[in-house]
């Protein structure tokens, strides 16, 4: 399956957190990390009275299931010393699950798409980096369209 990520850092050493995060990933069981996008630096989204963050989008093929995919980017999450943290709020590393594949999931503690990534030029920006023409598969609109409503 071809799944993009967002990862986000806004505490410690936010670019070092960003590259070792990325590495773990392309060591994952069946896991090729295909492409990254560069690393922007962006103001804080959602809960403003935080640092910025360093974000960045990756491209990923891989065998792992969305579920145990998720369960990956957790633990990556929690070796690189995330501690359970305020919504929104700063961390040391972030992983979202932006796509996988075109599947629409809807359980409980996994949504995909992630609700989120259209409204967050922080997520779309590296996005279009990568593919422009990446389709939601909800809105039917591509990233870079995505993008351009947010102007
Ligand atoms: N992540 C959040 C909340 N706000 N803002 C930026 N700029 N970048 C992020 O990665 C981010 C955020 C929650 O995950
Ligand atoms: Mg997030
Ligand atoms: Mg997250």
């Amino acid at each position: 399956m071809i799944v993009y990520l967002s990862l986000g850092s806004n505490l410690g050493e936010r670019d070092a957190n960003l590259k070792h995060a990325l590495r773990m990933l392309d060591e994952l069981p069946d896991t090729l990390l295909q492409n990254v996008s560069s690393i922007l630096e962006t103001e804080p989204w959602g809960y403003t009275r935080q640092p910025q963050f360093l974000n960045c989008a990756a491209r990923i093929e891989t065998t792992l299931s969305c579920n145990d995919l998720l369960a990956a980017c957790q633990s990556i999450e929690k070796e690189l010393g995330r501690e359970r943290d305020i919504h929104w709020g700063p961390r040391v590393i972030d992983i979202d699950i932006v796509f996988y594949g075109d599947r629409v999931i809807q359980e409980e503690h996994l949504k995909v798409p992630h609700i989120h990534a259209h409204e967050r030029r922080f997520v779309l920006e590296p996005l279009v980096e990568i593919d422009p023409d990446l389709l939601h598969p909800i809105l039917k609109m591509t990233v870079a369209e995505l993008l351009r409503r947010l102007d």
